[in-house]
């Protein structure tokens, strides 16, 4: 593969704080599995996405299509109906926002109406007419590893070893993007925690991130209130914890991510989550530290520590 542009050079278009980036969730969508319903309606969705914004997140990402185990699809004119009046609002009051979708014909109406990065679950693969759209506005894009469309994706669990596995399939929709003329400074890429993956798949890919962050390129990762993490709370009699209730689960994993290396975590509630990236930029910088000695000009993202699995 092509390696990717994090050393040295700067990247086009993603923000880039002092920590570990954070993307807002907004899901203008009735059926979405963390927050279902709560924003489809504009003025809901707007105020949600302004509240967002003013808790720090670097970026809000508007999503109007549910992704979550099973989802059957909306089209596109739909797609477009629920995305585009919030992205307006929110754009126009100055928000950095994302769209999520993978649909060319959403991304470019998205951009039209003011979203300055393109957050593609399929990394690509569900339109090809995307990479023209992307490559043409110059915006950034998140390709996450993607295997097949929700209705039909936890089939597709089956793995060798996941994380290369993953890192080898990112590669090649990497590949595909670099081909079709898309700026490597303006590619992110993300595990896709949930998506073709069983619970065991997406906790090695959090404890490996490292082999995923040494592609070169900026690592997202979304595990705010997944289905993992509930598993991981579950009650003595194996309930797993309701959605809610998975809040500070999702902090431990921004705090994993970020000392992993990645460059930003996708989350539903922003406070709790920089809070505690604060807490690692901090721990990150401490004097003595052996990274934070090396290489005292080197960027702020915390590098993961010594030995990582034991
Ligand atoms: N997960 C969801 C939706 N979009 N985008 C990226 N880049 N990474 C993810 O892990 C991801 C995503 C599903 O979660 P939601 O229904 O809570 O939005």
């Amino acid at each position: 593969m092509t390696p990717g542009p994090m050393t040295p050079g700067p990247l086009t278009g993603l923000p880039r704080p002092d920590r570990c980036a954070v993307m807002g969730v907004l899901n203008v969508t009735p059926d979405s599995f963390s927050d279902g319903g709560r924003y489809a309606d504009l003025d809901a969705a707007v105020a949600h996405g302004r509240v967002l914004w003013a808790a720090g997140a670097d970026i809000v990402d508007v999503g109007g299509e549910s992704t979550r185990p099973g989802a059957e699809r909306v089209d596109a004119d739909e797609e477009i109906r629920r995305v585009v009046p919030a992205i307006h609002a929110l754009a126009a009051d100055g928000v950095t926002v994302s769209v999520d979708t993978t649909r060319a014909a959403v991304a470019e109406a998205a951009i039209d109406a003011g979203a300055t990065i393109v957050n593609d679950v399929s990394g690509g693969q569900a339109d090809p007419a995307m990479a023209k759209v992307v490559a043409a506005a110059a915006v950034p894009w998140v390709l996450m590893h993607w295997r097949g469309h929700s209705r039909d994706m936890q089939a597709l669990a089956r793995y060798g070893d996941v994380v290369r596995d993953v890192g080898v399939e990112l590669s090649r929709q990497v590949d595909a993007a670099l081909a079709a003329g898309v700026d490597p400074r303006r590619i992110a890429i993300d595990p896709g925690l949930g998506f073709a993956k069983t619970a065991e798949h997406n906790w090695t890919l959090l404890a490996r991130l490292d082999e995923l962050t040494a592609l070169g390129y900026p690592v997202l990762v979304g595990a705010s209130r997944k289905a993992f993490l509930g598993r991981v709370l579950a009650g003595p009699d194996g309930t797993p914890a309701p959605v809610d209730a998975r809040e500070h689960a999702t902090v431990a994993t921004s705090v994993l991510a970020a000392v992993m290396g990645a460059w930003g975590v996708r989350v539903h509630e922003v406070t709790p989550t920089l809070d505690a990236l604060k807490v690692v930029r901090a721990w990150s910088r401490a004097p003595g530290r052996p990274a934070a000695d090396e290489d005292p000009a080197a960027p702020p993202v915390p590098r993961a520590p010594g030995p990582r699995r034991g």
